[in-house]
């Protein structure tokens, strides 16, 4: 069974970054939905025993093609917005530490020069997709953006995730309307980062 996160915080806890209407509606519907479903076809493909990120990796396997794309858009949407909602804090820290400090500074220049390379992408990713800090098992950066839920493991790009940013419409349309950079820019406010160091040193280190 894939248990979608129950939220660490309130759902107004994230204002006025995120407004608690679109967490109620996106943790409390959308993801709520893929998490459903991604049950039900993990079960009907006989790959329920495996974890999201095992599954998301084997896609490869599924052979029946309907099938396989029910289980990329529906099993990202749940392993998406796990990691999505579990990274906010509403007294999130607001710098890395430890081995990603490190990292950051030694691939990106700097955290302001990394935010802006993915805000940037962010922004230009055309339609409902995400963009990405992920990492190898050796501890290598990178920012990419993806279509739907796709995502660095269902891409098999020999990545993992370590910072999810949802640009669906859904996940900023009633605040922000069609200001999707504001919406990126109120993302950073609320990201934590002594989180995403945990996961990257949990990752790699
Ligand atoms: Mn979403």
């Amino acid at each position: 069974m894939y248990e979608q996160i129950k939220l660490p915080y309130a759902t107004d806890a994230l204002e006025p970054y995120i407004d608690k209407e679109t967490v109620e509606t996106h943790h409390g519907k959308h993801h709520a939905t893929y998490t459903k479903n991604f049950n039900d076809l993990a079960e009907k493909a006989g790959m329920a025993n495996l974890s999201a990120e095992e599954l998301l990796a084997s896609l490869d396997k599924v052979s029946d093609e309907t099938l396989r794309k029910g289980l990329r858009n529906q099993g990202g949407g749940y392993y998406n917005h796990n990691l999505y909602f579990e990274m906010f804090s509403p007294n999130a820290a607001k710098e890395p530490t430890g081995a990603l400090a490190t990292a950051i500074a030694d691939t990106f220049g700097s955290l302001d020069a990394l935010k802006e390379q993915m805000s940037t992408a962010a922004a230009g990713q055309f339609g409902s997709g995400w963009a990405w800090l992920s990492t190898d098992k050796s501890g290598k950066l990178a920012v990419s953006t993806s279509l739907n839920q796709d995502n660095p493991i269902s891409e098999g790009k020999g990545m993992i995730p370590i910072i999810a940013l949802d640009v669906w419409e859904h996940a900023y349309y009633l605040k922000y309307k069609n200001l999707r950079p504001d919406y990126i820019k109120a993302f950073w406010e609320i990201l934590d980062w002594s989180k995403v160091s945990a996961r990257y040193e949990q990752i790699c280190c």
